[in-house]
């Protein structure tokens, strides 16, 4: 820590102990940017180019230190010098530039690869201003602007800068990097394009800003509101800026290594992250064609390099770009689409297949898996959907291409970062090969039935629960209690995973409270949801569950036995405090709508029971623990894929013909609700929940009742609950995303690693 400590005296004439925490987390920084860049890079004749829209890699510097194998001296360093790491952590900002799954995913996936030795490369753009930070005003969600860019960042100019072309007009990027440490081994880069005339300065009242000043404002904001023609449009320049800009990068670095075009899968394989980066594919044949390869060649090698993966079935967030926004847009990339398009139509001429369908419009996914070369689902049952009906059209021309990859986390950051007491436990007990080889987890079945590792794990989670109780009193200003069931949903907000059907049980509990019938334990309900701006019933859950926070809070016959809290602007860090914490862990959505979840798999390696349904990796999960060590409810996806292929599911006559239900679900619009409520909002939601409920709550009501209680029953049983505990830890190891990546890379990518 010399180098550190001089650091700090050349940086500010004064020693740690008389520095505040910024000028110590400024200086850690740089400390820590400099220990990166002399470790240095993976590098390698082919490399992975992980092209995403967004990378959710939250705050950097304690997961840096702990890859860089420096944490525990840092913080004895400060601890020296009367500092907590854990107050420096707390000054940096964290970059929001994600949604939710999709773009952690992108982020763990990067500290795989870099852990694993491959070379490759994520990249991205870097929105100033993220997705948004969410603030409660009025019991409603309020979008603002999340600046996290500070003078002294994480990022680092790298001196590149490429021309891109738009219709009448083109604009110049500039790249910024940040290091992506693997553990125990040498970092990759996060490449952030940027453009240089962004401009914050344009934003007001909230996060609504010109969204024509394309020159000003491409970058800041990672998918802005696309309710509207120019939201839509911004966001395919945003798209296009990000692939055109990745495109030059890559045949760049292959030229300079000896590529001579032709041969360019030799030196670069790219993962497509879902379809927002798809425009590659053109922007490269366009690339290829204009440095002298033919056209029917172009689109090969393209074939070559590209892989896709798909992340939903839900068939409105597949992209299909209308062609009139292309042409005002990137016009040059329409002729290329045209000649792709023309070449599946000459020897696949069904219209379910095309790129171009008859309204004219373009869809992306399907020009992936023309045009590349694999495509995989993230879950076992995600992709036997895409195969057997999703995707079905396409498995039955291109089998050999399909394939699953079940998704995984990163446990540097889910377990070695966010929760230092379990994972000091778990190495007293079975060392630390687990930490880069997670299935040795499994060594702690032999303690299955050892009473004093029970308590221990018992004692460890107690401890983090009392220290989530402190995060979420500064969050929301709401004191929970540290003896209570702590169950927890944390999540984007969408109907399909289903907050509304926690909601309703939650009524419940609370209309057996007010008859009566007091629960053995009290139970704090906690959710973590940002709604996208212009999901209108997304919303409505907000508020409903915001109101009945305050409903519950303010009855004193109800108050000590439940609480239900709602954390405001729900991100990386907040998760990395909420998942240690959490007994019941909530995996609601409808079978066949979450294509594999990964926060499901961040609860069981903390040691959280599952509640789900057999939905996305929740299948998997099940498989792994055996039925004692998970609570499994609801409605298989085979038939709920029949009740939508039939349409007569209708929520309707659930209402109507149960009573129970009916009361739960009237109790949204009851005189109590609207007292604290708006009407507008709680009467749209409870009309959506009668008239359509498209996700089928009121379907998977009752056994959703049924296999809560069990749970909450379940859970007075210490010593069996532990156990429950221990094997969902000891079964996790197969969610390590290094197992992921290891199968890309075996399946796909075909890199070797470094020694
Ligand atoms: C963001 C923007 C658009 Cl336009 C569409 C989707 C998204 C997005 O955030 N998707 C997303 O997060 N998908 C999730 O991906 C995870 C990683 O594969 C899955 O675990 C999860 O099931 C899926 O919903």
């Amino acid at each position: 820590m010399e180098t550190l400590e001089k650091l700090i005296y050349d940086l500010y004439k004064k020693n740690a102990r008389q520095c505040t925490d910024e000028e110590i987390y400024n200086a850690l920084l740089i400390y820590t940017k400099n220990q990166l860049f002399e470790r240095g890079y993976q590098d390698g004749k082919k490399k992975i180019y992980y092209i995403s829209a967004e990378f959710l890699i939250g705050k950097l510097l304690s997961n840096n230190l702990i890859n860089l194998g420096i944490y525990d001296d840092v913080a004895k360093f400060l601890k020296e010098n009367g500092k907590e790491i854990a107050a420096i952590e707390e000054v940096e900002p964290e970059p929001s530039l994600g949604n939710g799954g999709l773009g952690r995913l992108a982020a763990c996936f990067l500290d795989s690869i870099a852990t694993l030795g491959l070379p490759g490369e994520g990249i991205g753009l870097n929105y100033h201003l993220g997705l948004f930070k969410q603030l409660f005003e009025n019991r409603l969600q309020k979008e603002t602007p999340n600046p996290w860019i500070e003078e002294h960042s994480w990022l680092t100019p790298a001196g590149v800068s490429y021309t891109v072309p738009f219709r009448g007009f083109s604009l110049k990027s500039s790249l910024y990097d940040i290091d992506v440490a693997g553990y125990n081994n040498k970092s990759i880069h996060l490449h952030l394009f940027d453009i240089d005339l962004a401009d914050e300065s344009m934003v007001h009242d909230g996060i609504s800003f010109n969204k024509k000043d394309i020159l000003h404002n491409l970058t800041l904001f990672l998918y802005p509101d696309d309710s509207d023609d120019d939201g839509r449009k911004l966001r395919i320049f945003q798209q296009y800026f990000m692939v055109s800009n990745a495109a030059q990068f890559i045949l760049d670095e292959a030229t300079k290594k000896g590529c001579n075009l032709h041969d360019l899968a030799d030196y670069a394989v790219i993962q497509i992250n879902d379809t927002h980066p798809s425009m590659v594919i053109p922007e490269l044949i366009r690339l290829l064609t204009e440095r002298g390869i033919d056209f029917d060649e172009a689109a090969e090698i393209v074939s070559k390099v590209c892989a896709y993966t798909n992340h939903t079935i839900l068939a409105e967030a597949l992209e299909k770009w209308p062609m009139d926004y292309l042409l005002d847009v990137v016009p040059h990339l329409v002729p290329i689409i045209e000649k792709l398009d023309e070449k599946v139509k000459e020897k696949y001429p069904q219209e379910n297949v095309a790129i171009i369908d008859k309204n004219n419009l373009v869809h992306m996914a399907h020009m992936d898996i023309h045009y590349g070369f694999s495509i995989n689902g993230v879950a076992a049952l995600h992709t036997d959907i895409l195969k057997t009906s999703e995707l079905k059209a396409f498995y039955d021309i291109y089998p050999e291409k399909f394939n699953n990859k079940t998704n995984g986390i990163t446990f540097r950051r889910w377990l070695m970062h966010c929760n230092h007491p379990l994972t000091d436990y778990i190495t007293s007990l079975i060392g630390d090969e687990f930490k880069t080889n997670a299935t040795a987890l499994e060594n702690l079945l032999k303690y299955k039935d050892d009473e004093a590792v029970l308590n221990k794990l018992l004692e460890i989670k107690t401890e983090a629960k009392k220290t989530c109780k402190e995060f979420i009193l500064s969050n929301t200003g709401v004191e929970i209690n540290e003896n209570s069931i702590y169950d927890i949903q944390i999540k984007r907000l969408h109907e399909y995973k289903r907050q509304q059907l926690n909601a309703l049980y939650i009524i419940s509990k609370y209309l057996e409270i007010k008859g009566g019938k007091k629960p053995s334990q009290p139970v704090t309900f906690i959710f973590g949801a940002k709604a996208a701006p212009a999901y209108v019933i997304a919303k409505d859950i907000i508020h409903l569950l915001l109101t009945l926070q305050d409903l519950i809070k303010d009855d004193p016959e109800v108050a000590p036995y439940m609480k239900l809290v709602m954390v405001e602007n729900y991100n990386v860090s907040a998760a990395e405090k909420l998942f240690p914490a959490c007994d019941i862990s909530e995996q609601i959505s409808l079978a066949s709508k979450e294509a594999s979840g990964t926060g499901n798999m961040k609860f069981m390696l903390n040691g959280a029971v599952t509640l789900g349904t057999m939905d996305g990796a929740n299948v998997e999960i099940s498989e792994l623990v055996g039925e004692d060590n998970i609570y499994i409810f609801g409605e298989s996806s085979e038939k709920v894929i029949e009740h939508y292929e039939k349409a007569d599911y209708c929520s309707r006559d659930i209402y109507e013909n149960d009573k129970h239900i009916k009361e739960c679900v009237d109790f949204i619009v009851s005189e109590k609700m609207l007292a604290l409520g708006h009407k507008e909002n709680l009467e749209r939601l409870h009309h959506e929940l009668i008239s359509k409920d498209w996700f089928m709550t009121l379907l998977d009501f009752n056994d959703y009742v049924e296999k809560k209680d069990q749970a909450l029953a379940d859970y007075a049983d210490r010593k069996t609950w532990a156990k429950k505990m221990l094997v969902n830890i000891a079964k996790a190891g197969f969610f390590s995303s290094d197992r992921t990546i290891e199968q890309y890379n075996n399946d796909i990518w075909h890199l070797t690693p470094a020694k």
